[in-house]
């Protein structure tokens, strides 16, 4: 069943309900729509961060799973010694290549993020893990009504075969410590991959090196009251090379930022921190129709 009306559509088959229905909906049908399944149109528009650091043999599988209708493909390239970069262009011709600044997994981002010009930003790996047909997940709950979009590989009909028992139980001691601390009900705090509103980067402010971004950006979310859904996600095993994580000095990093985060920065503090001046914080011309497959479960 059409649950939206698309452009070229008779008016007379447009239902009452649509041009109103959906959180963000303005009473008038935008251009831009555009259908992103059987019951789900979209207006916003969506941008892809992939971080790379020599993840040119998975490339292919990576750019060949993503979604025709994102908008915009962003590979932040972090010095890569193989042809990550070559690959990505003769793949995606239309990719937009940002070589990051310093070094790290949260650096990469935050270069990925000052780039972007969509309206919803999603962020995901390069190493063949993370699929990018879940996007619509990730989508669908942001439509309807969700500021941030929380991959989980422990929540309902979510898994991992890469991740190994040492990792597991570290991410669960972690999460627990977090949700303890800040009252969240987070089942995966270290996943890479997440979706937001750009207008919500100043609240997330990602401004940390390494692979503590995904847990920082976790609090903050929590800390400025966004509305936090997890999205269940399967994460296949990398498919080339290896990670580039290191378990002891890695964790490490990041019990240091969930302290650091408790008590070691107040709110004021945080949201004077500056955004860097690229980063474009969209108008929003958003209607969502059909968003039945978007779980409602605001944590
Ligand atoms: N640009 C950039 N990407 C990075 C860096 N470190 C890791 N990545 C990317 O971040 C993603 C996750 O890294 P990975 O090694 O798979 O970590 P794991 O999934 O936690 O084992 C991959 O796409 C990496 O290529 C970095 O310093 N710079
Ligand atoms: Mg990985």
């Amino acid at each position: 069943m059409n649950l939206f009306q698309l452009p070229g559509s008779p008016a007379a088959e447009q239902p009452e309900w649509a041009a109103t229905a959906g959180g963000r909906a303005c009473g008038v049908v935008l251009p831009g729509y555009r259908p992103v399944s059987a019951s789900l149109a979209i207006a916003p528009s969506v941008s892809v961060v992939i971080p790379a650091l020599n993840e040119a043999a998975n490339l292919p599988h990576v750019l060949g799973s993503l979604p025709e209708w994102a908008d915009e493909i962003v590979l932040v390239d972090g010095h890569s010694t193989d042809d990550t970069v070559a690959v990505a262009r003769r793949l995606r011709p239309d990719i937009r290549v940002v070589t990051q600044r310093g070094t790290g997994k949260g650096d990469a981002l935050l270069s990925g993020f000052a780039a972007c010009s969509g309206d919803i930003i999603v962020t995901i790996d390069c190493d063949g893990s993370t699929d990018g047909r879940e996007i619509i997940r990730f989508v669908s709950a942001l439509v309807a009504g969700a500021d941030f979009a929380k991959g989980s590989r422990f929540a309902s009909d979510g898994g991992s075969d890469d991740i190994t028992v040492g990792r597991r139980c570290g991410n669960w001691l972690l999460s627990t410590l977090v949700n303890r601390m800040f009252g969240t009900r987070y089942t995966d705090l270290c996943y890479g991959y997440n979706a937001f509103w750009a207008e919500h980067l100043r609240a997330l402010a990602p401004d940390c090196p390494g692979f503590e971004v995904e847990t920082l950006m976790n609090i903050r979310a929590a800390k400025a009251g966004l509305r936090i859904q997890e999205i269940p996600s399967f994460e296949r095993s990398r498919m080339h090379g290896s990670s580039k994580l290191r378990v002891i000095g890695d964790g490490w990093r990041i019990l240091k930022v969930i302290f650091r985060e408790k008590f070691g920065c107040d709110q004021k503090e945080h949201s004077a921190r500056p955004v860097p001046e690229s980063i474009t914080i969209p108008l929003l011309g958003v209607a969502a129709f059909g968003a039945a497959e978007a779980e409602q479960d605001f944590r």
